[in-house]
């Protein structure tokens, strides 16, 4: 009969409608390549050549403010414009190019280049989620921006560009593809069974208790039963509200609390500073209704087995389907049970 703990499945996302592989019993194979240890980093608190530190001159000449908490400016060299003509090529079926608007900005969570959320206090990570909040109403209140996206890349590995902890907002005029694909699962569930689809999936998830990593009065951590990454987690509000703004003071001091536990908890695997992209998902900015749009963080981390040996998304994943060796219940096991204090901080307790 089968089991998933042993044999080859495949697993549903039901916020995507699309399905992946997991292959368990893979995670017993040999593995020859690269296992060593990234060296420690040990950067200063203010970098004299860092384009994003308090008072530093950006790359564009712009000079940052001495900021104390956040400080967000416009992307020096945004990927998107807020002016550019919104119009249809559609000379031929095949060959279809819209133009498309927005605003790019990068948030810098702290005055300190050498921290990260893991090594932040919670009261700054409350700063953080409130400048998030802030900037969707702010962007999203502008007739040309139908949705907001808010993110972090972290580390070389994920390709960020500078060590110093921050994020960045692209917002544009049209749904980005992910949104889009949740927008109709969502709006369908609710359609279908009057509640969100989250909604009764953290409640299925809080009864089995097999993929929770973490969970506070107002958030609960978890590896989706979909997962890709090796140690995928979703962030999924309790209360069903549509974007951050929508959060209650209680509710963001929750889910700064969530953030840190759960990236103490990412370095703490592979004793490094875990890379990842990570950023949330929150119902359009087209001033519609949207009771269906359940908030939620996604955490894609690369590494799989060290701190330097990730999953690459190749071969049969780029030609395929994504394919996970680890089931999600056994990286759940894991982050659970991972130290809940910063392993450069053991020595000073
Ligand atoms: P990462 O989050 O991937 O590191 O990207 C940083 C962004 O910061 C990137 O989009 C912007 C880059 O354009 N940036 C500035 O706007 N000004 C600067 O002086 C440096 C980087
Ligand atoms: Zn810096």
């Amino acid at each position: 009969m089968f089991n998933p703990n042993d044999h080859p499945h495949r697993r549903y996302n039901p916020l995507t409608g699309e399905w992946i592989l997991v292959s368990p019993h893979r995670a017993k194979r040999p593995w020859q390549g690269e296992t060593a240890d990234a060296p420690p980093e040990n950067r200063p608190p203010y970098d004299p050549n860092c384009y994003l530190c308090p008072g530093n001159v950006r790359a564009s000449g712009a000079r940052n403010p001495q900021y104390r908490g956040t400080f967000v400016f416009d992307n020096d060299f945004p990927a998107l414009l807020p002016d550019t003509p919104t119009d249809e090529i559609a000379e031929h079926p095949l060959f279809r190019a819209q133009g498309e608007r927005g605003i790019c900005r990068v948030i810098c969570f702290s005055p300190r280049h050498d921290l990260t959320l893991a090594h932040m206090e919670t009261d700054a990570i409350v700063s953080v989620v409130e400048t998030w909040a802030a900037q969707t109403l702010d962007l999203g209140a502008r007739d040309f921006i139908g949705y907001v996206q808010i993110f972090e890349n972290k580390g070389a590995m994920m390709g960020c560009s500078n060590p110093h902890p921050h994020g960045q907002i692209w917002a544009t005029l049209r749904l980005p593809r992910e949104v889009e694909k949740e927008l109709h699962t969502q709006r369908a569930y609710f359609n279908a069974h009057g509640a969100t689809m989250l909604a009764d999936y953290l409640a299925e998830e809080q009864r089995r208790a097999e993929r929770i990593v973490y969970a506070n009065a107002h958030w609960t951590v978890l590896v989706p039963f979909w997962a890709i990454w090796p140690f995928e987690t979703m962030l999924i509000p309790h209360r069903a509200v549509g974007n951050l703004p929508q959060l209650n003071d209680a509710e963001r001091a929750a889910l700064a609390d969530a953030l840190h536990h759960l990236t103490v908890r990412y370095d703490n695997l592979f004793r490094t500073s875990f890379p990842y992209s990570m950023g949330f998902h929150q119902q359009p900015t087209d001033g519609a209704e949207h009771p269906y749009w359940h908030l939620h963080a996604h955490f894609y981390p690369p590494l799989l087995r060290s701190a330097s040996v990730k999953k690459h998304m190749v071969g049969y994943e780029m030609l395929g389907t994504p394919q996970r060796d680890i089931t999600a219940e056994q990286a759940a096991a894991r982050l659970r049970t991972a130290p809940d204090v910063h392993y450069t901080r053991e020595a000073t307790r």
